[in-house]
């Protein structure tokens, strides 16, 4: 299915983030997510350009987004619209980030003084408040209900599905070779047509947000890669894309710039499950004015 889509530059910006950009969607409840090739990290005190990484964030968080609506795991995503944007419902935003962790990394080790590769018997769920100016602290259950940022309920399911997550993901990167270290989820509300309130997964999905080990060296295929200065970021990208079957052999990407027109020729992935997902706010498009679909 194409959507009509205007790329033109009256298109509305609704939020210029550190890795992408928001735009007004081209029907009511819809957003464009544009991934850009910024990379920022230490709540973006570090900062540089990797030519192609949005490219492959798009591909690979549209693909992994396809596959959870199909276990039955609802999200924003509805299908790419080329190679850098993709079309995803608006939500109403949590201001919590969900971490999940099966083998100690990152600012786990940092804080507990635990050895990186340590893996966890017991899988972590953390979470964070999402506010820059105060660097993304952690926060536990009661901050969360206590000051209003989620319910109790909204809490319980978005745990529930984070769980979810974790488990289907392990056996999926497992089954190409790759360690799910840790990753963290973001979640928003959505009201259906009878008034009934859905939590879907938002955000992204990708080496910027999940820490992939490869499973026999160990070698890290994720945005550590930039966050530690270790070099070839976006062969580490592609290599994750490789392996999902998302990307040809030999990448996407060389000496530095992207292939272009092979990125162009890359198929569009759409989600069935959630373009059939029935809506208020889509539904309340007058009836009279052609829907751009
Ligand atoms: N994450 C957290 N905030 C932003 C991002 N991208 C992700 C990291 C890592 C996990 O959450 O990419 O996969 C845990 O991060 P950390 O820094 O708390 O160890």
């Amino acid at each position: 299915m194409k959507t009509w889509i205007n790329t033109g530059a009256k298109r509305k910006v609704l939020y210029e983030g550190k890795a992408k950009t928001i735009y007004e969607g081209p029907e009511p409840g819809t957003l464009v997510q544009y991934f850009k090739d910024d990379a920022t990290a230490f709540n973006g005190e570090k900062r540089d350009l990797i030519a192609g990484k949005g490219v492959l964030n798009n591909r690979i968080s549209a693909h992994l987004m396809t596959k959870l609506e199909a276990i039955g795991i609802p999200t924003h995503f509805m299908r790419s619209l080329n190679m850098r944007e993709q079309l995803v419902r608006q939500l109403e935003i949590i201001p919590v980030e969900v971490v999940v962790r099966n083998i100690a990394a990152g600012s786990l080790c940092k804080r507990l003084g635990v050895k990186e590769g340590t893996i966890l018997t017991h899988p972590i769920v953390e979470f964070y408040y999402k506010k820059d100016e105060l660097g993304d602290p952690m926060v536990n259950e009661h901050h969360i209900v206590g000051f209003g940022w989620a319910d109790p309920y909204e809490l319980e399911e978005m745990v529930h599905m984070a769980w979810r997550v974790n488990d289907y993901l392990n056996g999926l990167f497992a089954g190409i070779g790759l360690r799910l270290v840790d990753f963290k989820l973001e979640f928003g509300r959505l009201y259906g047509e009878y008034g009934e309130l859905y939590i879907l997964l938002g955000d992204e999905i990708s080496p910027d947000n999940c820490r992939l080990w490869d499973a026999k060296t160990n070698e890290k295929l994720d945005k550590d890669r930039f966050r530690q200065d270790l070099g070839n970021v976006i062969e580490a990208y592609e290599q994750v894309a490789e392996r999902l079957g998302l990307i040809p052999k030999g990448g996407i990407v060389q000496g530095g710039s992207i292939n272009e027109q092979l990125a162009a020729s890359l198929g569009e992935i759409e989600n069935e499950v959630a373009e059939q997902r029935r809506l208020r706010e889509v539904n309340k498009t007058p009836p009279n004015k052609p829907r751009k679909v």
